[in-house]
């Protein structure tokens, strides 16, 4: 038991919605800084195998020692233990069936792709077939966040006016390669969406500590 979540995260990678989350949900939380996708730092991605035999970031350990994978059920979940500070509808509420059909959609649609987008030699022995792989998965990634842009009719944020963790999730998942700018093409209004996020003031100091915008981030 502790007093406080243990978030294994790393820098530009999905986790950083969940500490996005746990910010704007003022939840302290302690963090393992485990670089998953960087094979120069093997061993630092390793500390979060006691959490994920996966060996994926983000896996959040909860205070009673429950260990929870998956960015969307996290992000879900979190909405639902921290009502007060409306980032998820509740069962009731209209938005619910968009919020989780979407939430699933980023993660099961446009997520899953990188185990095999960051190194396509899991699946391919011939290295000219890589790049192949990884462009062909960047056209489909394009594609599903064009289906997600017809699908969803955004306001100020993407169920309405209020933000949801959908935002956040779809916010970090559109700054991974293909990036922002194939984004912007293909889904203008949630490009909006996203660059709200991104703005948001309680998250000025969040942002270029955990997913910093170096110059030409926003393009492959
Ligand atoms: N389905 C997982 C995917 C998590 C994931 O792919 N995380 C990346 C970092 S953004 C990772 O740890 N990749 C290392 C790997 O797959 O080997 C989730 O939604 O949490």
């Amino acid at each position: 038991m502790t007093d406080r979540y243990i978030l294994y995260s790393a820098v530009g990678s999905g986790g950083v919605a969940v500490e996005a989350a746990l910010t704007l949900m003022g939840q302290p939380y302690e963090l393992v800084e485990a670089p998953t996708y960087d094979p120069h730092q093997a061993a630092a991605g390793d500390a979060v195998l006691p959490a994920n035999p996966l060996r994926q970031v983000p896996a959040l350990v909860f205070p009673s020692g429950e260990v929870m994978t998956e960015s969307a059920a996290i992000l879900v979940r979190l909405g639902e233990l921290h009502p007060e500070v409306g980032l998820a509808p509740a069962a009731d509420d209209p938005r619910r069936s968009a919020f989780l059909r979407w939430m699933g959609f980023v993660s099961s649609a446009i997520y899953a792709h990188y185990w095999l987008k960051d190194d396509p030699m899991r699946l391919v022995s011939d290295p000219a077939q890589a790049a192949v792989v990884e462009q062909r998965l960047n056209d489909r990634i394009a594609e599903c966040w064009g289906v997600m842009e017809a699908g969803t009719a955004p306001g100020r944020y993407i169920l309405g006016e209020a933000m949801t963790v959908l935002d956040l999730y779809v916010t970090v998942v559109s700054r991974f390669r293909p990036r922002r700018q194939r984004f912007y093409d293909v889904a203008p209004r949630l490009g909006e969406v996203a660059r709200r996020v991104d703005a948001d003031p309680r998250l000025a100091a969040f942002w270029p500590q955990r997913y910093p915008f170096d110059a030409g981030w926003d393009r492959l």
